[in-house]
């Protein structure tokens, strides 16, 4: 019998892989997508096109995190084995325009689905997987954060997602539920979204170099971040589901990057030369024949910043078999040829 998973969040970045991933391991994926004024379902679309061939195995239904009618709905319907959470509103800098909103369906949103699979009894069928985030560690003191490290969310985002984490472990604890949660570091992809910096970088520096645009216009360039692939972190995501019991992992590749550097590296695969001058929301860096192709705008700073992750993910490599397989100069070049 086909496992059947159900993903949240399936237009997503993650959820765009993950599907992939386990179609190819022969699961029949159910997706929900919101409604939407515009199609959203673009990073989706070369699974799901011709409606009269479309792939039997992969199915979307509409829902929301915020509509527990749906949720209960849709679960009690489908009874998948596999439940992947990777719903959110995602963007950090966002979340302190729309904490309430951020919180309703991060925090509440994990809840509303946990209790679906308590109400309906179904704790021993469905496996829950929860998309826990490095942003929950915050203002570390740690060099490197592990499953052991204390969580200080610093963004309305990340505050939810350390609501989303405990209830896993509660409903865990007290109904039994196989939930488990990933807690992953910054993971890109050529579809990661715009407004992320990597892809904001590598797609505002392609532009430049093609003259569609002078300038790129960045926020805090010394935070410091842990970035994998997306494409290596869907498969722990599947590797936490696996084991025999359900636990909590962290994911990371163990390397940092400030932004500046990331930039520079970007700058060396696209073969611009840049040089950088001046301090603070005056820091600039020019190209070759002196223009200033990135300024700060001081529009992207947070009101509370997180300066530095660096993921320990030694348990997922020791329980999981799970290792990062892409170093950060492939998802560069990954990301810049499908820019380009
Ligand atoms: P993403 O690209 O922003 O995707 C988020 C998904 O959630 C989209 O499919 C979005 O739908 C959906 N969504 C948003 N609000 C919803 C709602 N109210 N009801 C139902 N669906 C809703 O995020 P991602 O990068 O793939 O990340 C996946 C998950 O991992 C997220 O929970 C994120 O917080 C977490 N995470 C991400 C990273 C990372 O570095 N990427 C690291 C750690 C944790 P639309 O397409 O309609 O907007
Ligand atoms: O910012 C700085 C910014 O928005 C990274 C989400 O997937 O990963 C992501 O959250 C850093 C921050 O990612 C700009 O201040 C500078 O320090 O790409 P980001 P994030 O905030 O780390 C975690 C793990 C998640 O869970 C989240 O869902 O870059 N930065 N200049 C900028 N950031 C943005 N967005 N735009 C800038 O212009």
């Amino acid at each position: 019998m086909k496992k059947i998973a159900l993903i949240y969040g399936v237009t997503g970045q993650d959820g765009s892989y993950l599907s992939k991933f386990l179609l190819k391991k022969n699961y029949i994926v159910h997706g929900v997508k919101r409604r939407s004024s515009s199609i959203n379902t673009h990073r989706i679309d070369k699974i799901y096109q011709d409606p009269h061939e479309k792939n039997k195995s992969f199915i979307l239904h509409y829902g929301d995190l915020t509509d527990t009618l749906s949720i209960k709905n849709l679960i009690q319907t489908i009874k998948p084995n596999e439940i992947y959470n990777l719903a959110a509103q995602s963007h950090v800098g966002v979340s302190f325009q729309i904490p309430e909103y951020t919180a309703n369906v991060d925090a509440l949103g994990t809840l509303r689905i946990l209790d679906s699979i308590r109400s309906l009894k179904l704790e021993k069928k469905v496996k829950f997987y929860q998309a826990g985030t490095s942003e929950m560690f915050g203002r570390t003191v740690n060099k490197f954060q592990n499953e052991k490290t204390n969580f200080y969310p610093r963004s309305p985002y990340a505050v939810a997602k350390v609501y989303a984490h405990w209830i896993s472990i509660n409903y865990r604890e007290s109904y039994n539920i196989f939930a488990s949660n990933g807690i992953l570091f910054n993971h890109e992809s050529p579809v990661r979204g715009e407004t992320f910096v990597t892809k904001k970088i590598i797609s505002g520096l392609c532009k430049i170099k093609k003259n569609k645009i002078k300038t790129l216009y960045l926020g805090n360039l010394y935070a410091k971040r842990d970035w994998g692939h997306a494409k290596d972190y869907v498969e722990a995501m599947w590797k936490i589901l696996q084991y025999k019991k359900p636990d909590d992992f962290v994911i990371a590749t163990g390397k940092q990057y400030t932004v500046k550097e990331f930039v520079n590296l970007a700058c060396k695969e696209l073969a611009i030369k840049i040089s950088w001058r001046g301090k603070g929301l005056n820091e600039v860096a020019l190209d070759e024949s002196g223009r200033k192709i990135i300024k700060i705008d001081k529009k992207y700073f947070r009101p509370t910043e997180v300066d530095s992750l660096r993921g320990d993910s030694t348990k997922a490599k020791k329980i999981l078999n799970w290792i990062p397989k892409t170093t950060i100069k492939e998802l560069i070049i990954d990301m810049i040829s499908n820019e380009i």
